[in-house]
């Protein structure tokens, strides 16, 4: 089983609020059809698709004080952002829809939450089934019931995290805008197989791990039983053939 992310900025513009990037997000889903119609042997056990906010949800988060750590208890912010991201859910599953991918909507608001330490927990029995019975259940970065808080942010990357644990992934991908990790001269770091060898061109620090940047990417991946690769759009199709692109996270 493969558990795929698409990163929000490969799919939107991330410049210009809720603006689309159609032609990647159509590359994207042409990848995915186009290997599901010849599955490799992990791709024939499943495919769960997790796609991040871009210039969805983002902004509206911002706005309304919101992130993974600080909280709200305003309504109308849980129907902004939660709405934003469904609204970009339901682009991405019409496109793979279109290619006729038997892409179905699973909203981690409505299942998962945030006990009071913050740790993020998700029943997965509806997305094992729904894998079970050939659909591809694709999720995405949403507001979550946060224990103390209110609501808080969960980013696409920890929802991949707990899907690949709790569902055994033997594949973990996530499609980037860049090619993937690069190292102080910008080539892509093949390998990585423990943080100390990348810490340098990644950096220590923890406001970069709160707001989800290539370290703490790096970080939750290396926690994980089952390899992961990071690649660029155009990887993407031979990462679901089979294919190790860009940097594989051991
Ligand atoms: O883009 C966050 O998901 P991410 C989604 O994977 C939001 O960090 C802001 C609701």
């Amino acid at each position: 089983m493969i558990v795929l992310k698409l990163g929000g900025s490969v799919v939107t513009d991330k410049d210009r609020a809720e603006t689309l990037d159609g032609e990647a997000l159509d590359r994207a889903a042409d990848a995915v059809a186009d290997a599901l119609a010849v599955p490799s042997e992990a791709l024939a056990e499943g495919l769960v698709v997790v796609h991040g906010g871009g210039s969805f949800g983002h902004h509206n988060a911002s706005e309304h004080g919101v992130s993974t750590i600080a909280g709200t208890r305003d309504p109308t912010a849980v129907h902004d952002i939660h709405g934003a991201m469904t609204t970009l859910n339901r682009f991405v599953l019409s496109r793979l829809l279109e290619r006729d991918v038997p892409a179905v909507p699973v909203h981690p608001f409505s299942a998962g939450h945030r006990d009071a330490d913050g740790e993020f927990h998700l029943p997965t029995g509806q997305v094992a089934t729904l894998l079970a019975e050939g659909f591809v259940p694709v999720l995405h970065g949403d507001v979550i019931a946060h224990a103390g808080e209110g609501v808080t942010i969960v980013s696409g990357d920890e929802l991949v995290a707990e899907l690949a644990r709790a569902l055994e992934a033997d594949r973990i991908g996530l499609c980037s805008t860049v090619p993937g990790v690069l190292d102080a001269d910008d080539r892509v770091v093949e390998r990585i197989e423990s943080y100390g060898t990348v810490a340098d061109v990644l950096g220590e620090s923890e406001s970069t791990d709160v707001t989800g940047g290539m370290a703490a990417k790096v970080r939750a991946l290396l926690e994980l039983e089952a390899d992961a690769s990071i690649f660029g759009l155009e990887e993407l199709e031979g990462f679901l053939e089979g294919a190790e692109p860009g940097t594989t996270i051991e």
